[in-house]
């Protein structure tokens, strides 16, 4: 039997893909083996669901912990992590920015009127700035220097500092759905974020943000962004 390559139209020309489609796909970097077995909490996620959000298509480039501290990574991320997002000509790095480039070289992930496009960006910054840092402390304090002596002190302070933010966030969400009007890139970096508190219990102290994590969870965009990056990190290991 004689298999065809496909032929697939230009962007433009072809009625099954939306013109805002970029005439070269974009690469992103993963982890090779992400360390949380497929649980969708490195930052490669959140790259691909606002790709899926989009409806971009993109490649992935897998990388190993010792690639991305060699030079050919390093040239694309000075710190020598993931994600990356590259097209064409352009190299990005941060997971902030990658978004905030998508989100605006598409429709979709921001509001057209000028003031609530910058209320969303805020959010962003928010999720960012504001709420992972304690986030990511408690990682540092409950898991990376467990062994440490002063581990057992410090997490229930860090806790405390996260309920700081969650509160706040719980009470500015009220029982709306998402945090300005529609949902924007705002919401999707904002339960990214949530979601690396999950583990902790702290999450469900908070009903509504639990549900609100939920919904940008049961989004068809996240769910496929999740199948992605779970089908790499539980492929079986190169024999
Ligand atoms: N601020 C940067 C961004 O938002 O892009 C942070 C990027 C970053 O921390 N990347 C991590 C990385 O490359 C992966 S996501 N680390 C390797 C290194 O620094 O050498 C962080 C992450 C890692 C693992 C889990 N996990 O196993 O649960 C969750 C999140």
């Amino acid at each position: 039997m004689c298999i065809r390559p496909l032929k697939i139209k230009p962007a433009r020309s072809n009625p099954h893909v939306p013109s805002h489609v970029l005439p070269m796909k974009p690469t992103i970097t993963a982890f090779e083996r992400s360390p949380d077995g497929g649980k969708g909490l490195a930052r490669d996620t959140r790259v691909r669901w606002a790709l899926e959000e989009v409806g971009q298509p993109y490649e992935v480039r897998l990388v190993s912990f010792t690639a991305m501290k060699e030079p050919a990574h390093l040239a694309i991320h000075p710190f020598g992590q993931i994600p990356t997002y590259e097209e064409g000509e352009l190299a990005l790095f941060e997971t902030g920015a990658i978004v905030l480039h998508i989100a605006g070289r598409h429709a979709g992930l921001l509001p057209v009127d000028a003031n609530a496009r910058a209320r969303a960006i805020t959010w962003m910054f928010a999720a960012l700035n504001t709420m992972e840092p304690p986030i990511l402390e408690l990682f540092t304090a409950a898991f990376i220097e467990r062994d440490k002596p002063w581990s057992a002190e410090r997490v229930p302070a860090v806790k405390e500092r996260i309920r700081d933010r969650l509160r706040p966030l719980a009470a500015r969400l009220g029982d709306a759905d998402w945090l300005d009007g529609t949902f924007s890139a705002g919401d999707l970096i904002m339960v990214s974020v949530l979601l690396r508190s999950r583990a902790s219990g702290l999450l469900d102290e908070y009903p509504n943000l639990a549900a609100y994590v939920a919904r940008g969870e049961a989004r068809p965009a996240y769910q496929r962004a999740f199948a992605a990056q779970w089908a790499v990190n539980t492929r079986p290991a190169a024999g």
